[in-house]
């Protein structure tokens, strides 16, 4: 057996239970370029027991200790920063740079941040007359999602190793060549065996099998809202803890004193990075109806700048879904000014930046994750009325305001409900919390919010 023929089971590569393999496509010119075994419930159920088994020991180290490992981890990434980027533009068909700096560059900025944040979190604290002990919460279960094949895997077990939990993760089908490539990161940064485990396989196979394995204390996913509703559904009978990261439909609010070149420019940027496939994307931008007939041809023209520069969707699964939505707004009137609905390509699953103006916050492409290079632009009358399309979806992921001044915007941003809110531009901040309100999803990634929910409380009284 090759080295990445097989399972990573308790600190090494093992052959699949069964025969079955799931084909990796590059979906920039449709060619297999993998294969990875399709894991069943019984491969799952060996690398439960591996995590079990290797819990007491991993969970017992010195966090100084485990601190060091994700050290090792962070630098081991960024020595082969340029693999990992190559490995998720082949599978997911990232552009080069974008692959290098976001799809690999926040991922090792996380992975720092946690062997930070395991050498100085409090794990035990003093209340009064109590001693408060913060403890892993045990074995996880961690299935992730394509769209970001290495930060998706990089946000949940980074934090739960720093925890002191031990691990399974089960990630997306179309993207596992680069978590193939992160277990490996993981064995060269000398985590001992059985902390982490891999089983690639198919969602309703070994996803399912993992949610409801016995010896999974804590489910991490993140994907669909439909996906992770049964997950919630199962782990809540089990009385088992879910944090649960899923759709989005963000609103970009330019409110009337804003740079609106600048809005719209860095709004449509934020929508086509990823080819629209980001859980957190500004998809609906919303602007005040004196301006609203400059931002829109802003928009177009930024839309149509963008032409070739994005690459493909991850699937033809994918990019009939896509379209499918494009067909839905023109059929529900909304004005197509950039994009549009296109026959596919000879090869590869592209579709062109869209933009659709005189969207109304009824229509699909206004309530729906869409989950590509599509963007709806809205009208609103005042501020109220923004502020009541922007809450009007069943999401609450993500956002942006834009303003004259910080202090209106900061007015804004406090009445919206949404996890997380950029302020006139706004930067990437590895420790800053991620997560859903509403229909978004349960719990926090990143930063010190991620790592708790990796941990229990016990309170000792003296
Ligand atoms: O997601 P799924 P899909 C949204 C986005 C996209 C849509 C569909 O709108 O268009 O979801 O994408 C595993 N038990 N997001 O179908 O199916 C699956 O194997 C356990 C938003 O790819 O939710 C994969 O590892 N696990 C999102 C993971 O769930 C199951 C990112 C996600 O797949 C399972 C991706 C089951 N029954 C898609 N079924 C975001 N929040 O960023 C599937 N899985």
């Amino acid at each position: 057996m090759k080295p990445h023929d097989g399972l990573y089971l308790d600190g090494a590569w093992r052959p699949a239970a069964g025969r079955d393999a799931i084909e990796v496509v590059n979906p920039a010119d449709e060619q297999v370029i993998g294969q990875v075994p399709a894991g069943t419930a019984e491969d799952v159920d060996a690398a439960v027991r591996a995590a079990r088994a290797a819990l007491p020991g991993w969970s017992a180290t010195p966090p100084a200790e485990r601190a060091a490992r994700l050290a090792a981890l962070r630098d081991v990434l960024a020595a082969r920063a340029d693999e990992f980027a190559e490995t998720v533009t082949a599978e997911l068909g990232a552009p080069p740079k974008l692959a290098r700096t976001v799809h690999v560059g926040a991922p090792i900025a996380v992975a720092g941040s946690y062997a930070e944040l395991a050498a100085t979190y409090a794990f035990e604290e003093r209340i009064g007359n109590s001693a408060v002990h913060h403890e892993p919460i045990g074995v996880v279960g961690a299935i992730t999602p394509w769209n970001y094949p290495l930060h998706q895997v990089v946000a949940k077990v980074a934090p739960a190793l720093a925890a002191g939990c031990t691990l399974v993760l089960k990630p997306a089908e179309d993207t596992p060549l680069t978590a193939r490539l992160f277990a490996g990161a993981v064995h060269e940064a000398g985590v001992p065996a059985g902390v982490f485990n891999l089983v690639t396989g198919l969602g309703p196979v070994a996803g399912q099998a993992l949610v409801e394995h016995p010896g999974v204390d804590l489910v991490s996913f993140t994907g669909s809202t439909a996906v992770g509703r049964r997950i919630g559904a199962v782990a809540g009978a089990a009385v088992k803890k879910v944090a649960l990261e899923l759709g989005g439909k963000s609103a970009n609010v330019i409110l009337p004193g804003a740079d609106l070149a600048r809005a719209v420019n860095v709004g449509v940027a934020n929508v086509m990075s990823n080819s629209g496939q980001t859980c957190s994307a500004w998809t609906r931008m919303l602007v005040h109806r004196d301006r609203y007939d400059e931002a829109v041809e802003l928009a177009a023209t930024a839309a149509a700048k963008y032409g070739d520069r994005i690459g493909p969707l991850v699937s033809a699964r994918q990019r009939e879904r896509v379209t499918g939505y494009i067909e839905k707004g023109v059929a529900e009137g909304a004005r197509l000014v950039a994009g549009g609905p296109e026959a596919p390509r000879e090869r590869g699953y592209y579709v062109s930046p869209t933009v659709f103006a005189d969207v109304t916050p009824q229509m699909s492409i206004a309530q729906e994750e869409i989950f590509g290079p599509v963007l709806s632009i809205l009208r609103y009358e005042d501020e109220e009325d923004a502020l009541r399309i922007a809450n009007g979806t069943v999401y609450g992921l993500a956002g942006a305001v834009w303003a004259g001044d910080e202090a209106t915007a900061v007015a804004f941003a406090r009445r919206m409900e949404t996890g997380q809110v950029d302020i006139n531009g706004g930067r990437f901040n590895p420790l800053a919390p991620f997560g859903g309100y509403k229909q978004s999803g349960v719990g926090r990634e990143l930063g010190v919010h991620g790592l708790t929910e990796y941990l229990q409380t016990k309170s000792l009284q003296f």
